[in-house]
């Protein structure tokens, strides 16, 4: 089919009328978001932003809402990056993913020599800190991340200051911080390889998520990072596993190496597996264009490093048109 055949057939089959133009539009249409990790240091560069500005209808601080960034010394709160990219989402309507308050990494060193209790008194004063800073702007909130381990038994979780020192219940523990903290927040679990339905760690996410739900834990999503090579093929039916306890998935920081239509095609079935499952609320990819990413050297985003649309971009932009409307409100 040609690339007038494409749009016709897309126009035709998109419930919502008029196919989008635009990431963030085409999302809109379906009930969902489509965001993309910022960095407040490139945003002196005027393509990034009108980028931005343009695709995206959602947004999270690649790293400026982390805790060496927001509490580097006790009780001092630090706002400034984090500060800039929240007045611009704001100023254009974009949602706010807020990642993330209790981590392992990027944590400060006044962190490592607290007694048990102290560390428990520093992690709830983290909490309110930086979520009553932001108290009434954030959408979603990524509580905790990261905190299961790779390739361990199910349910096992990775060891840090906060297992070691508050023992596996600092998860449960953050979340009911967070909530007395910004009770309109959506709380986020949030971690990678927890993609594949039958994995090990996806598992252990999986029972936590359906304790916290059967004890009243307050949770409200579980943030599929989605750093990707290839999505598992039982991806739709891990989003799908996880919406069935009764929470929101959120892809939140997705990326895919590779390149040209193998690339544009693993992002077709992201975005498909995403649109397929009502209670998938949206898809954050992790950066606009390859040259500021993380993994710059796989090529991993929408946008080359001169800010122009790859295949990804296409593929992605005709699956969200594609899209049944969300009827979850
Ligand atoms: O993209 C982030 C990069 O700029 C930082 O150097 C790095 C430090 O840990 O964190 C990256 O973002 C990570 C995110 O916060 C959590 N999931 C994995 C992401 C990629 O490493």
């Amino acid at each position: 089919m040609g690339v007038l055949g494409v749009v016709t057939a897309l126009a035709s089959t998109t419930p919502a009328g008029a196919a989008a133009s635009t990431l963030g539009a085409a999302a809109a249409q379906s009930g969902r978001y489509f965001g993309t990790a910022i960095a407040a240091g490139h945003m002196n560069d005027s393509t990034y932003v009108a980028t931005w500005d343009r695709e995206f209808n959602a947004v999270t601080p690649e790293n400026e809402m982390k805790w060496d960034a927001t509490e580097p010394n006790r009780g001092q709160f630090t706002f400034g990056g984090a500060d800039q990219i929240v007045s611009h989402a704001q100023s254009h309507g974009m949602k706010i993913r807020g990642h993330t308050l209790v981590w392992h990494a990027q944590i400060p060193s006044w962190l490592n020599n607290l007694s048990t209790s102290d560390l428990r008194t520093a992690m709830v004063n983290h909490i309110n800190g930086v979520m009553g800073h932001y108290k009434g702007k954030i959408y979603a909130w990524d509580v905790v991340n990261e905190a299961f381990a790779d390739g361990g038994s199910v349910g096992s979780l990775r060891s840090s200051i906060w297992t070691q020192k508050l023992g596996n219940g600092f998860i449960e523990e953050a979340f009911r911080a967070a909530r007395a903290a910004d009770p309109n927040a959506k709380l986020c679990y949030n971690d990678y390889n927890i993609d594949d339905a039958n994995a090990n760690k996806t598992r252990g996410v999986y029972n936590m998520v359906k304790d916290f739900k059967a004890r009243g834990v307050p949770i409200d999503c579980v943030g599929l990072q989605s750093h990707f090579g290839n999505p598992p093929s039982n991806y739709q039916q891990n989003i799908a596993q996880f919406a069935a306890l009764g929470v929101d998935v959120q892809i939140t920081e997705l990326d895919v190496g590779g390149s040209g239509s193998t690339q544009a095609d693993a992002y077709r079935r992201v975005v498909e597996a995403c649109t397929a499952v009502p209670r998938c609320a949206g898809i954050t990819v992790w950066g606009i264009t390859d040259k500021y990413s993380w993994r710059s050297g796989d090529t991993p985003l929408l946008f080359d490093g001169n800010f122009n649309k790859k295949a990804a971009y296409t593929s992605v932009l005709n699956a969200l048109n594609a899209a049944t409307p969300n009827p979850t409100p």
